[in-house]
This record gives C-alpha cells, sequence and structure tokens, in this order.
C-alpha cells in the first residue's frame, strides 16, 4: 500500500519545492529507498553465492531521480551507467526485472543473462543496451542524437526505418533529448571530449549527466581531472550549457536538469550537469575501500548520505510523519523481497541459446536472396569508383544511408561547393556523393576514428543505416574499443533487442611502392575474430558493388575492407552492373579452375595467384584460385570442394604469416581435409614483420607471384 500524502492537514507550498507535488516528493523518496533496498537485497545475495556480481548505485539515488523526472520516460533517449539504478526505476523499469538480471535468468529483458547486473537496457523505454567500457557511451551518444536531427529533417528516412527489422522501435519526437551518463572518472577517456567537441560543433541535443562520487574505483578526483573539476574544465566548450549540483540533494538536482533539459529541448545545444554524489560503499562487491579511503572520509561521505537526508527534510517540511516513512520503507521492503523471491526461482537461459542473436534473424546476407545477376551499363570503370557509383544508388533508394568520415565530402565549407572541384575522400571513393546528396546526408567528420565508428552505432542504433569511411585501416585502432566492445556484440548482449547495422568502409594494405609502415597495414583477422560482425574484403569492381549493395541491405554490421592497391587497377575493372545487384556474403568466387593445386586468397593477392597460375601454367601444373571474397562469415564449402579435387593447397595472404587470417583458415584444412591431402597445407604470406618504405624491401617483405610459384612447384612435387 502506497504511503498517502497527509493532503490537506497543511497548506503546501509547491513553489518552496521547484514546483513539485507532496506525492512528487514522496515518490522520490520512495524511489530512492527502493533503489538502495536493492542494492542492499543484490549484496546479501552476492554474499550467498546466489548472484554472481553486484555494483550499486548507492548514493546517486538523489540525481538519479531528479533526472527521471526532469525527463520524459520511453520519450527521450537513455545511455545509462551502472550506478543509475534509481533512474532506470523512475524510468520504468521494475525491481523483478533488475533481479532477473542479477540472477541471469532467461528472462533477464535487458540481455538474457548474458550480462552482468546493473548493465541496463530496455527498448521499449528507450533505455539503451550498456556495456561495460567506461566512455564508449559519450560517442553512440552523438550519433543517436544526430539521428534526432536527422528525423527532423528527412522524414522519409523515418518512415523507412519503421519498416525495417525492429522497426517497431523506431521512435522519434521533435523535441527529445538523449541523456548519457558516466562518473567523473570516465571523463578521461578520449572518447568524452571527442563526444563534447562534435555535440559543441553541432549543437546536439545532449544531456551529459556526469555522477561525481569523488572516486574512480580508488583513484581520486583530484588525481583523475585537472583542477579536479570535470565542469570547470569544460565551462568554455562552446554552446554547451554547464550546470554544477549538490547530487545528493534531490530539489538541487532537479533544478538543475530541468535547467539542462530545457536547453536541450529547445536546440540551443548539449547540456551538462555535474552532480557531487557519495559512494558509501565500495565499487563493486569486488572492492573494499578501506584499502584506500580513511575513516575520516567514509564518516565524511554517510554524513552526506542522500536517503537519510532527505527522510529527514520531509519530516522537517511536515511532507510525511516519521510512521509514514517507516511505513513506506516496510512496504519497500516486502516489494523487494518479492521481487527477488520470484527472480530466485526464475529460469537459467539453456546452452542451446547462446548463440541466439548474435546476427540478425531477419536478414540472413548469405542467402539466395542476394543472388543477382548484374545488368550492365557503361564502359568499364574502376574500383574506386563503383565505390562511389554503389553509394550514390543506394543513397537514392533510400533515406536512411548517412555518409560520413575524415574528407570524404567534396567540400567541406559546402557554400563554397560552386566554385571549387570537390575533394571527395582521399581516394575519391566518394566523390560527387555530396554534390548529388547534400550535406545533410554526405559530410565530413573530426578527425577521431572511435568518433566515426561510435557515431556510427549510435545513428544505426536509431534505425539509420550509416555508412562511415576509416581513411586508412592503419588508423582504425583507436575504433577498436567501439568494434570489439559495442558494435558486434550489441544484439549479442541485448539478447536481440537492440541492434547497430553500420557499415564501416576502410582503405587497406600494402603494395604502395612507398606505403611503408603507417599506409600498407594489413590486419583483417583483427576483426574476423569479433563474433557479430561480417568482415568482407573484395577484389574486383564487380563484387565491390555486389559486396557493398549486400552490406548496406543487411542488418549486420559490416567491416567493408577495400584494398587501395586495388582502387585503380586495370585488370579488375567492370562496367556498373546496375543499381539492383547484390552478391551474397560467404560465396567464394573461382577465379581459375585447375587440377594439380588449389590457391585460396583474397584481395591483392588474387591477381598475384593469377599471375603465377599463367606461369605455372607454362610448366604444366594446373593451378585452380578461389577468391574468398567474404572473410567472415567465408565459404568453407568452396575451400572443401576445390582441395578435395587437387589435394594441394596453397593458403595465399598478405597479412602477416603468423597468426594471420589465412593461418585460421590452413588450420581448419588441416583438421578437417587431412585425408583428402596428398602434401603439407602451405601458406604465402608476408614475412612477420612491418612493411618498409623502400619499394626493393616492400617487395621482399610482401608476398609476390614469384613466392607462390616456389611453393607450386614445391607442392607438386612433394
Ligand atoms: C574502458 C574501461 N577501463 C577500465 C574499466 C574498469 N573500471 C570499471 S569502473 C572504473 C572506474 C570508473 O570510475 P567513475 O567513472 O568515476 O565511475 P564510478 O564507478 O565512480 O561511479 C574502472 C576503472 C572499464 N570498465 N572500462
Ligand atoms: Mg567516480
Amino acid at each position: 500500500m502506497a504511503v498517502q500524502a497527509r493532503a490537506g492537514s497543511t497548506q503546501f507550498d509547491a513553489t518552496r519545492y521547484r514546483g513539485l507535488r507532496r506525492e512528487d516528493l514522496i515518490r522520490i523518496y520512495r524511489t530512492m529507498v527502493l533503489s538502495r533496498r536493492l542494492d542492499d537485497r543484490e549484496i546479501q545475495l552476492k554474499r550467498q553465492n546466489r548472484i554472481y556480481f553486484q555494483i550499486s548505485g548507492a548514493g546517486h539515488e538523489a540525481v538519479n531521480v531528479a533526472a527521471g523526472l526532469a525527463m520524459r520516460a520511453a520519450y527521450d533517449w537513455f545511455l545509462p551507467y551502472y550506478r543509475d539504478r534509481a533512474l532506470c526505476l523512475e524510468l520504468g523499469i521494475t525491481p523483478y526485472d533488475m533481479l532477473l538480471q542479477a540472477v541471469g535468468a532467461q528472462d533477464d529483458p535487458s540481455s538474457g543473462g548474458r550480462q552482468m547486473p546493473s548493465h541496463w537496457g530496455n527498448q521499449k523505454l528507450n533505455i539503451v543496451s550498456r556495456s561495460s567500457a567506461v566512455g564508449t557511451q559519450f560517442l553512440e551518444a552523438i550519433g543517436m542524437a544526430e539521428a534526432s536531427l536527422y528525423y527532423d529533417r528527412y522524414p522519409r528516412a523515418l518512415d523507412l526505418a519503421r519498416q525495417a527489422p525492429l522497426g517497431e522501435d523506431v521512435r522519434h519526437q521533435l523535441d527529445e533529448v538523449v541523456l548519457v551518463s558516466g562518473g567523473e572518472g570516465s571523463t578521461s577517456e578520449g572518447e568524452f571530449f571527442e563526444s563534447l567537441n562534435t555535440a559543441c560543433l553541432k549543437k546536439l541535443p545532449v544531456l551529459y549527466l556526469i555522477e561525481d562520487n569523488k572516486y574512480a574505483i580508488s583513484e581520486p578526483v583530484a588525481r583523475q581531472t585537472a583542477g579536479g573539476n570535470i565542469s570547470r574544465l569544460v565551462e568554455n566548450f562552446p554552446a554547451l550549457l554547464v550546470q554544477e549540483c549538490d547530487g545528493t540533494e534531490p530539489l538541487e538536482s532537479y533544478d538543475a536538469m530541468c535547467r539542462a533539459v530545457a536547453y536541450c529541448r529547445e536546440r540551443k545545444g548539449p547540456a551538462l550537469v555535474h552532480a557531487h554524489v557519495t559512494r558509501p560503499y565500495s565499487h563493486s562487491l569486488s572492492d573494499d575501500d578501506k584499502l584506500y579511503k580513511t575513516a575520516d572520509e567514509r564518516e565524511e561521505e554517510a554524513h552526506r548520505d542522500p536517503i537519510p537526508k532527505f527522510g529527514l527534510f520531509l519530516v522537517r517540511e511536515g511532507i510525511a510523519v516519521e510512521k509514514e516513512i517507516e511505513a513506506l520503507e516496510a512496504e519497500v521492503d516486502r516489494e523487494v523481497r518479492a521481487a527477488s523471491d520470484r527472480a530466485l526461482a526464475a529460469a537459467p537461459p539453456h546452452a542451446d541459446s547462446i548463440l541466439v542473436a548474435q546476427y540478425s534473424p531477419d536478414v540472413d546476407p548469405t542467402s539466395a536472396r542476394f543472388e543477382s545477376e548484374p545488368k550492365f551499363a557503361g564502359k568499364p570503370i574502376t574500383m574506386v569508383e563503383m565505390v562511389a557509383a554503389t553509394l550514390a544508388d543506394e543513397m537514392s533508394r533510400d533515406d536512411r544511408v548517412v555518409v560520413f568520415g575524415e574528407d570524404i565530402a567534396d567540400c567541406g565549407n559546402e557554400e563554397n561547393l560552386g566554385k571549387v572541384k570537390g575533394k571527395g575522400g582521399v581516394f575519391k571513393a566518394t566523390a560527387g556523393l555530396q554534390r548529388r546528396h547534400g550535406g545533410g546526408r554526405v559530410y565530413n567528420t573530426q578527425l577521431a576514428e572511435a568518433n566515426i565508428v561510435g557515431r556510427a552505432l549510435g545513428l544505426a542504433l536509431r534505425g539509420l543505416k550509416p555508412v562511415a569511411e576509416i581513411q586508412f585501416f592503419d588508423y582504425i585502432w583507436p575504433a577498436m574499443m567501439q568494434f570489439r566492445d559495442e558494435l558486434c556484440v550489441f544484439r549479442w548482449r541485448s539478447a536481440g533487442h537492440f541492434k547497430a547495422p553500420a557499415v564501416i568502409r576502410a582503405a587497406i594494405g600494402g603494395y604502395l611502392t612507398g606505403g611503408a609502415i603507417y599506409h600498407s597495414q594489413s590486419g583483417e583477422v583483427a576483426f574476423t575474430h569479433l563474433p557479430g560482425l561480417r568482415v568482407v574484403m573484395p577484389s574486383t569492381a564487380l563484387d565491390l558493388c555486389g559486396l557493398l549493395r549486400t552490406a548496406m541491405r543487411a542488418d549486420d554490421p559490416v567491416l567493408f575492407l577495400e584494398h587501395k592497391h586495388l582502387y585503380r587497377q586495370p585488370y579488375n575493372r567492370s562496367p556498373y552492373p546496375g543499381p539492383d545487384f547484390t552478391i551474397p556474403f560467404g560465396k567464394a568466387r573461382l577465379v581459375r579452375e585447375g587440377a594439380d593445386l588449389s590457391i585460396i586468397t583474397y584481395g591483392a593477392v588474387v591477381h598475384r595467384a593469377e599471375v603465377a597460375a599463367m606461369q605455372l601454367e607454362r610448366e604444366g601444373i594446373s593451378a585452380e584460385i578461389i577468391d574468398l571474397r567474404s572473410l567472415s562469415p567465408y565459404d568453407w564449402d568452396a575451400i572443401a570442394t576445390s582441395v578435395r579435387k587437387t589435394s594441394r593447397v596453397i593458403v595465399a595472404y598478405e597479412d602477416m604469416r603468423s597468426w594471420g587470417y589465412g593461418a585460421e583458415i590452413a588450420a581448419r584444412i588441416a583438421d578437417e581435409l587431412f585425408g583428402d591431402l596428398d602434401a603439407p597445407v602451405r601458406r604465402v604470406a608476408a614475412m612477420d614483420t612491418f612493411c618498409a618504405y623502400q619499394p626493393k624491401l616492400e617487395e621482399e617483405i610482401l608476398p609476390q607471384s614469384a613466392d607462390l610459384i616456389v611453393a607450386a612447384r614445391d607442392l607438386v612435387s612433394y
């Protein structure tokens, strides 16, 4: 039974309480207590080994509830972090749902037993699945807020997004705001500053809630943040509204939050609320704060605990009497007990569910649906010209497609577009797209790779189809966290409730005579190792067109690797195969039939294998060549068929020999086709080092046709 406010017993003056009514004030207290009691119950269960992890929101409850009150549930968008239990309660996640995650139940609506407790997510409430990675959320928030403005401008995109799989969860409100939260420690991550820079540049409706409990695990804020105060540090960011408040005081926090929300709703720019809170419990149950906090510090913190303070306030102000407070607390205890009893009885997930929601259940990019016949038109064009042609057509067909990256626009100063020829990417892969489809859909980003991938992810989460470019694969690494801990795992970690089917194009590879260490890298294996991500690497203009279109029409995140050396070769050109030409993923191309040995390869080595095969032919050796073209998934059937036929195989790849992509293929052939082999599996690949600048060294380091010829002769005479 809920506590009834004693309406009528005293004159209630809402203006004293920021316009909040008596029942609001009581509800604030109730949610705060409920949050704390849930933490306490989880701590108990963890100690009894009935749950497996615990991290609390203790000390953060006041600003959390204030934030929930100031925002609109299931209307605005939320990227809360692990301390935001009270916020999520306020937004509508139930105690039972929270405890289902703690026990790792099959019915845990956030993650189906895949994520630790306090990793919130609820698609109906616009609460986006969170990872444990500190800082990544700040960039996702940018992409999500960009989607808000995009849908305003391109309403057709919204209609299309609603028709796509999971389209029922695509929502958009004209004045919606994206709230993203994090601890003060998380603001040290570069992603925080990358995010602020973009939010301020583009005046995005993002509300940063920084919950400063003075510690990042054991590191005090004074040693974490220059000057010891994050809001002072960032107050000069243009267009950013900064609000600092005592986050242990619900009313002061509510005030600060309301100002920030209003600023964002009015589209004046982003806002940052810096709330000073406490952390009365240790960082998590794996931590003991007595090891680094003094007794005095802990006592001082106890005095600032928001719950007893607000309880006392309610009594002092005559809003509730002590008996009512006690009754409310007893009722909360009963609610928590009932929810945890139910959750403890919930079934765990079945082992056969482990791979569910790794990839889209709705669109299978390997299916026959993506098989098509080319309808050639025009003269042959290069691979790089094919990129722009394919993107241009898909953009005409689908308003959800957004293209961005470093230098990809024709002209950064759009007003000068009429006065210049236009750049369109350092390789011109996106030339003419801005001119044709406008700067709202084709634009340069800041020079920040994590930013590019994080934003793509945020846009994709909202139902758009971002096609972002990483200028050089060599510089993809700042984005690795976004790839590995976010992009590829979004669907799996949310048990299929969220998806991020962004396409990330990257220019990769060597054979550039002068590309050297930082413009020649391979390394595709680092990405084929990521479940949930598709990795594709065409070697001809025709394959590029078909595979890029499949990537854009698929429903999974795709890393699309474009080999720089192949961009302008005469030997892989093709006329444009039409606006609906697609090629399924996971289907290899038989480049050349042969009888004596198989060369399994992809990328720039395909052509080297063809040159080698012509020489071998003259020597009476018939080599078959398979171009995998899709690296994850890959076409095992094509490999097995070829190896069974020839019984001798070379796996050839441009990356370093050891631990390279082809090493896995070689291992699988040895494992599963041993009985079909007449010779050992041979790898022809780069030396185990970096690519040198001097062309003579580069030639030596990277695999060449001559290396393939030597290996082939050797295998045939084995
Ligand atoms: C990128 C990353 N690095 C390290 C960690 C381990 N870790 C988890 S929480 C945390 C401290 C975060 O401190 P803060 O942002 O102040 O949040 P608080 O826990 O104090 O609320 C660290 C280092 C992580 N989860 N992610
Ligand atoms: Mg902290």
